[in-house]
């Protein structure tokens, strides 16, 4: 490493012999600020390798904050990031004398900041961030985090966020070097933000935000080939709005994908967060209860329908009621099918629940023979 060689060279005895002519002439001031640059380089590599093996946006904020507070020590930190794609507000994350500590900045929209930074895509202070956007709306959110320097998260797709950092804890102002390090620190930083945001694109659904069906039917053929080696149980419940089209038609294809939006809300909330929900297709959506055997899977539809059935859905000035018709498949070890005959249960029980009157749950096993009769 070159590092090593100016190490080595040093203690040369020509160059001890010389060593006046050399720290006159400022050529060891010199190999000095090289070397300083060298090891600059070799951390940021290093660091490079790091951030790019980091694999969610949180993770990610977490070591950033933590590293930036470590060399910078900031009074405080925040990242607002809009990485859930399918919603205008940001995410921010504030972090306070090394802590992470409850969110101090509101911000209802990224849109404005995605419109500044795209014109000015560089780190800038906060003074002059005022005086660019001049609108104080915009820039008194950040007072309370005492702000100094916001560094944009540039990548592929324009701006995916920023940082700001707070004033130092001993009050004295970043140096160029600080920033030279933190403006590469950050480079990374955004690639790794990039590869985490266009990962979730790929496997999310943008209206809703649960996963794709080909992610989903992946993830089904896992659990599937699981079943029998490790004695799993799994359900599938299979979900579809009631009316659907009306909404469409009555209030507009907006308010329907606001209701698509609203009803993957309440079915996230009343799964476990390791089961895997997926919009399947237009207005249907698929569950994957792991661990969890059809009666169970039922108390958890139910909870989901009925959650459904008494809410008021707000749209504008408008209020709109929906209801939602399931379908539950399962398979264990004793009972095992493939994926795709546990999704076409999960389905005939779905329209089973079609059939007699919608906004009702129906498990497979109870239809079963029903079904099998049929020609
Ligand atoms: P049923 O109770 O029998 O399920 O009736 P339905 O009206 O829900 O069923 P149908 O299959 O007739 O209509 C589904 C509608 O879903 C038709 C289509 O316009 C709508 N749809 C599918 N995808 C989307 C979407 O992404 N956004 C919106 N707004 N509508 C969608
Ligand atoms: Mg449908
Ligand atoms: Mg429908």
């Amino acid at each position: 490493m070159i590092h090593d060689k100016i190490g080595q060279l040093s203690t040369h005895p020509e160059i001890i012999a010389n060593y006046d002519l050399l720290e006159r002439t400022g050529v060891w001031k010199e190999l000095s600020l090289f070397q300083d640059e060298v090891n600059l380089l070799n951390e940021l590599l290093e660091e490079a390798s790091k951030l790019f093996n980091i694999k969610t946006v949180n993770e990610l904020i977490v070591y950033v904050g933590k590293k930036i507070q470590d060399k910078f020590i900031p009074s405080y930190l925040a990242f607002v990031i809009q990485d859930e794609f399918y919603s205008e507000k940001p995410n921010t994350t504030c972090f306070h004398k090394m802590e992470r500590i409850e969110n101090i900045i509101e911000i209802e929209s990224f849109n404005p900041y995605k419109k500044i930074f795209s014109l000015s895509p560089t780190s800038i202070t906060f003074e002059a961030f005022e005086v660019l956007v001049d609108n104080k709306q915009y820039t008194d959110v950040f007072l309370p985090v005492q702000p100094k320097v916001l560094i944009p998260l540039m990548g592929l797709d324009g701006v995916y966020g920023f940082i700001v950092l707070g004033k130092k804890v001993l009050d004295s102002e970043y140096s160029k070097s600080e920033l030279k390090y933190m403006d590469c620190f950050i480079n990374f930083t955004s690639i790794s933000l990039q590869n985490n945001i266009h990962y979730r694109r790929a496997i999310l659904d943008v209206k809703t935000g649960l996963y794709k069906h080909s992610f989903f039917m992946k993830r089904l053929e896992e659990e599937v080939a699981k079943i029998k080696r490790y004695q799993h149980v799994i359900s599938i419940m299979m979900l579809d709005i009631d009316f659907f089209k009306k909404i469409n038609d009555v209030y507009g294809h907006m308010a329907g994908d606001f209701i698509l939006y609203e009803m993957a809300k309440i079915i996230k909330n009343a799964i476990r967060i390791e089961d895997p929900a997926a919009r399947f297709g237009g207005e249907e959506f698929i569950v994957m209860l792991t661990e969890c055997k059809s009666e169970n899977a039922k108390i958890v539809a139910e909870r989901i329908r009925t959650n459904i059935e008494e809410s008021v859905f707000h749209y504008e000035d408008k209020e709109i009621k929906m209801t939602v018709s399931i379908g539950i498949s399962e398979a264990c070890h004793q009972n095992f099918h493939q994926h795709s005959t546990l999704i076409m249960q999960a389905d005939m029980a779905l329209y089973h629940s079609k059939r007699s009157g919608r906004n009702q749950t129906t498990l497979y096993q109870d239809i079963k023979d029903l079904a099998e009769n049929k020609p």
